[in-house]
């Protein structure tokens, strides 16, 4: 007997989860379970709703399936991937293209090939398994900028982090019938005793544009298996750029400025090169880590945190650096440590600034000072890449407003940082959209650090830091982004800032906490409270502007030649960068003109 999806749903379910199905009215989503379910085959499946309930119940899963373990203060929990599993697969993560094109700097796939390679890898994966269906939004819920979404799972830490890190949406789905939706699908696959993910030659994260669904297996990593982080953010860039809006790898924040003025500044780092740092700096507004929504509402740029929470690198927290963070760290709410160590219920990471015992479980089972891995690398306490995922609301420096505010906040301001030591000033000013987003945006190189594989210290394209998740080809995302910049009336001022340059002995020229300053300057531009020198590269701040910050700021002096050291426009290697710039985009067809007239005009 043939059975429609709903009755086919109704046959594998128990009564209690089946009704909750059976309230959204949405036979493209009663399909698309039924579809996955059949290829899957768990043998629990559970749906949760919004109710706290549901939500307890996943978290309890997390527990009882051993995926996390409690620690001694309460609501916290740890969770450990495998050895092998403990960042982002990009070399098997793939864009799943109609005919396998090739598309500069991405890693693509012919789609009937990649969905038939993850679909066999698949099938009766959660055999003796239970199965999480959920629905959260992308971004806040009933805006303009919604992007409601379905994650299939097997994993609860994954379920888990995502009840953490996104606004719940199932009552999106029963109020609106025939909801248009995003789909990611996970399993981890089987797991070794210590319940990580065993299978990792079997690991696959393939991006269907197309069918806008995304699959990800036999891996527990959060930036693989999340399906609302970073698989989603393939699928939005991609919806962005054919609606004309804006996806971005952007922390948001708000800048305090004179008689309660704030003003709203977006940021694109790539990874280990200020961009949590910069958000949680002390006495600014926290309104997102990692991704934004940028939307034109009525000529105006709008800007929106996809995400409720942050899951965050927890290397180098400490007390003095990161107050705020180690705040939320040490106080009694659901947050889930991942990759540290362990050792008496309590949690410890590489430079936390407190002493560290010599044993305990880490992300390499039993640990003790000396351990060391197959490789024969001596392995460190935490890994580099340990996190926290934790919500924002405990931030004390929140701007719950803006995080919540349905038309998001207007964009004013748009950073781009890189790791540069010889070429960019710390701070400089676009003349305008175009040249921000050629000049700064999408000619960004960072200097490679100790924290990836390979030599360090060298260049690195990054453009707009995004380059890991970019899903379509480059001049595409160009050509938007210009375009979105001619419908503003006034658009946000383009911004880059580079908080390491060095001396002739390798001496970093500025502190730490210098980029509070250069924030300041950025603020007063936007207001068009200070001048500046104009210079080819753009507008730098005039000496007296940043002395008097310093002094207002940290009550310092600012030395007339650490600013001539800093700000001096180094002709040579900024002429060595446009070539390099030049080369990049010369290999790709379909670059928009004006990047190259932007490069042409600051070389002459
Ligand atoms: C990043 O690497 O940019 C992150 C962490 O935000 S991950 O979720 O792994 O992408
Ligand atoms: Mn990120």
């Amino acid at each position: 007997i043939k059975m429609n999806d709903l009755e086919y749903l109704k046959s594998v379910m128990d009564e209690e989860q089946y009704e909750k199905l059976e309230k959204i009215d949405n036979p493209e989503l009663h399909h698309f379970l039924a579809e996955h379910i059949k290829l899957l085959k768990p043998s629990k499946i559970f749906v949760a709703n919004d109710s706290d309930e549901d939500e307890l119940y996943i978290r309890n899963r997390a527990i009882v399936y051993e995926e996390e373990r409690l620690l001694k203060t309460p609501g916290h929990t740890v969770h450990f991937d495998n050895y092998y599993d403990q960042a982002r697969d990009k070399e098997h993560t793939y864009i799943l293209t109609p005919h396998g094109e090739k598309l500069p700097y991405l890693n693509t796939m012919k789609r009937d090939d990649g969905l038939k390679e993850v679909l066999e890898i698949m099938d009766g994966i959660m055999q003796g398994k239970e199965l999480f269906i959920l629905f959260f939004s992308l971004g806040p819920k009933n805006s303009e900028f919604m992007v409601p979404s379905v994650q299939l799972t097997d994993s609860a830490y994954v379920a888990h982090s995502e009840f953490i890190l996104y606004r719940k949406a199932y009552d999106v789905f029963t109020q609106n019938p025939n909801l248009e939706f995003f789909k990611f699908v996970h399993s981890e696959g089987e797991l070794d005793e210590r319940k990580t993910s065993k299978n990792l030659d079997k690991r696959r994260i393939m991006i269907d544009l197309e069918g806008n669904i995304t699959y990800a297996v036999n891996t527990q990593y959060a930036g693989n298996t999340i399906g609302l982080k970073k698989p989603a953010f393939r699928l939005t860039i991609n919806k962005a750029v054919k609606e004309g809006w804006l996806s971005e790898h952007m922390f948001l924040m708000g800048v305090n400025g004179p008689n309660g003025r704030v003003t709203y500044f977006t940021g694109a780092f790539p990874s280990m090169c200020g961009k949590t740092s910069t958000c949680m700096l002390i006495g600014e507004r926290l309104v997102g880590d990692d991704l934004s929504f940028i939307r034109d509402i009525n000529g105006e740029a709008r800007a929106v945190n996809v995400e409720y929470g942050v899951f965050g690198i927890i290397q180098g927290v400490n007390k003095e650096d990161d107050p705020y963070i180690w705040q939320v760290l040490h106080t009694p709410q659901e947050i889930i440590f991942s990759n540290i160590l362990v050792h008496e219920g309590k949690p410890y990471w590489n430079d936390m600034g407190e002493e560290i015992p010599c044993k305990g479980e880490n992300h390499s089972g039993k640990w003790w000072c000396g351990k060391k891995d197959k490789e024969g690398n001596e392995i460190p306490p935490s890994h580099k890449n340990a996190r926290f995922t934790a919500r924002l609301i405990y931030f004390p420096n929140l701007d719950r407003e803006a995080l919540d505010s349905k038309d998001g906040v207007k964009l004013s301001g748009m950073i781009f940082g890189g790791r540069d030591s010889d070429t960019w000033p710390p701070v400089c000013e676009s003349f305008n959209w175009q040249h921000g987003v050629i000049m700064k945006g999408a000619s960004i190189e960072s200097e490679t650090t100790a924290a990836t594989l390979g030599k360090e210290g060298v260049r690195k394209f990054n453009i707009m830091s995004i380059l890991d998740f970019m899903s379509v080809h480059l001049g595409v995302y160009i050509e938007n982004y210009l375009k979105f910049g001619r419908k503003l009336k006034t658009p946000p001022k383009i911004f880059a800032v580079n908080y390491f340059l060095k001396d002739e002995n390798g001496n970093y020229l500025n502190s730490k906490l210098d980029k509070k300053v250069w924030l300041k300057w950025m603020d007063l531009r936007v207001h068009n409270e200070v001048d500046a020198i104009e210079t080819p590269i753009g507008y730098i701040p005039y000496y007296e502007d940043l002395a008097r910050l310093f002094k207002e700021v940290f009550n310092r002096e600012y030395k007339k030649e650490d600013y001539e050291k800093q700000f001096t426009i180094r002709v040579p290697n900024l002429l060595a960068k446009i070539e390099r710039i030049r080369k990049i985009y010369g290999s790709m067809d379909n670059i928009p003109k004006e990047l190259y007239e932007e490069l042409d005009a600051e070389e002459k």
